[in-house]
């Protein structure tokens, strides 16, 4: 038996044929048109168990931050009171291993660094290459979160998120976000509507996913949050983390931040 690339058996082709000229120009028109992108179906079934047993397996070395954090996730600024839109804390309480817990044969990383998969991110992500993080905790990455263990309101740092759930769990665990509440390129930090959406007087939009989809998600400028699970099936999501420019890695006090440990 010839063997091809190992994301052979990962991907399902025929129904999402990344390569075809076609397919890609109209997830692109997609996802520039709603900054978000769901491909139903994106992996195969034997990929969704390998990497829920793997995962599952690994639930209890995950990191959890004990702390909240505002929705610029940046430090506080004592120019601005307690509860002004900078400053309003937010409570993330899931937890997540980093890219040196997940083993070398994962199917998650056989797709990561698949070049087709790659090219097909640069095309609709619009960007001219993607590269792996310089550290060794960025790349990949799985989060879980059990009974009510939620994801506040924030803005990414990173101008794109991939992802793709794992476990659904029987409630809640819902993606909630508000489309271009700011402009991060001109600086406008949008205080009036990061108030209103945290008050909950903005209308709000879900993005709903089932496990083996694929999701691209512009989530620089747009609020978005996962709301806390609900039941005993715990949510469990892989992210696929690329940067469009390479040697960049976490500095060391982010790196305590999101994973606890620099080494
Ligand atoms: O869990 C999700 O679906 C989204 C995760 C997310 O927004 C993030 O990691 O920044
Ligand atoms: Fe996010």
């Amino acid at each position: 038996m010839i063997s091809g690339p190992l994301a052979d058996a990962w991907i399902n082709w025929k129904r999402h044929p990344i390569s075809d000229l076609d397919y890609r120009n109209q997830a692109m028109a997609e996802f520039n048109n709603s900054g978000a992108l769901v491909l139903r179906g994106f992996f195969s079934s034997d990929f969704i168990s390998r990497v829920v047993a793997e995962s599952v397996a690994r639930q209890g070395e995950a990191f959890y931050a004990n702390s909240t954090h505002n929705v610029y996730l940046t430090p506080q600024d004592s120019q601005f009171s307690d509860d002004h839109a900078f400053n309003r804390q937010l409570v993330s309480s899931k937890g997540l291993i980093a890219d040196d817990q997940i083993s070398v044969d994962s199917p998650l990383r056989d797709v990561y660094e698949d070049d087709r998969f790659r090219t097909f991110l640069c095309a609709v992500l619009a960007v001219e290459a993607v590269y792996p993080y310089a550290d060794s905790f960025s790349s990949i990455n799985v989060h879980y979160a059990p009974r009510g263990r939620e994801l506040g309101w924030h803005f990414d740092n990173s101008s794109f998120a991939v992802t793709t759930l794992l476990q659904q769990p029987k409630s809640g665990g819902i993606f909630e976000y508000v489309p271009e509440v700011r402009d991060s390129d001109t600086g406008e930090m949008a205080f009036d509507r990061v108030d209103a959406v945290l008050n909950g007087a903005e209308n709000i939009s879900q993005l709903n996913f089932d496990p083996g989809d694929l999701v691209l998600f512009r989530g620089r400028n747009a609020l978005h949050r996962v709301t806390p699970t609900e039941g005993s099936v715990t949510r469990v999501l892989a992210v696929f983390a690329y940067n469009d420019e390479p040697g960049v890695g976490l500095s060391r006090s982010a790196l305590k931040t999101f994973y606890g440990r620099t080494n």
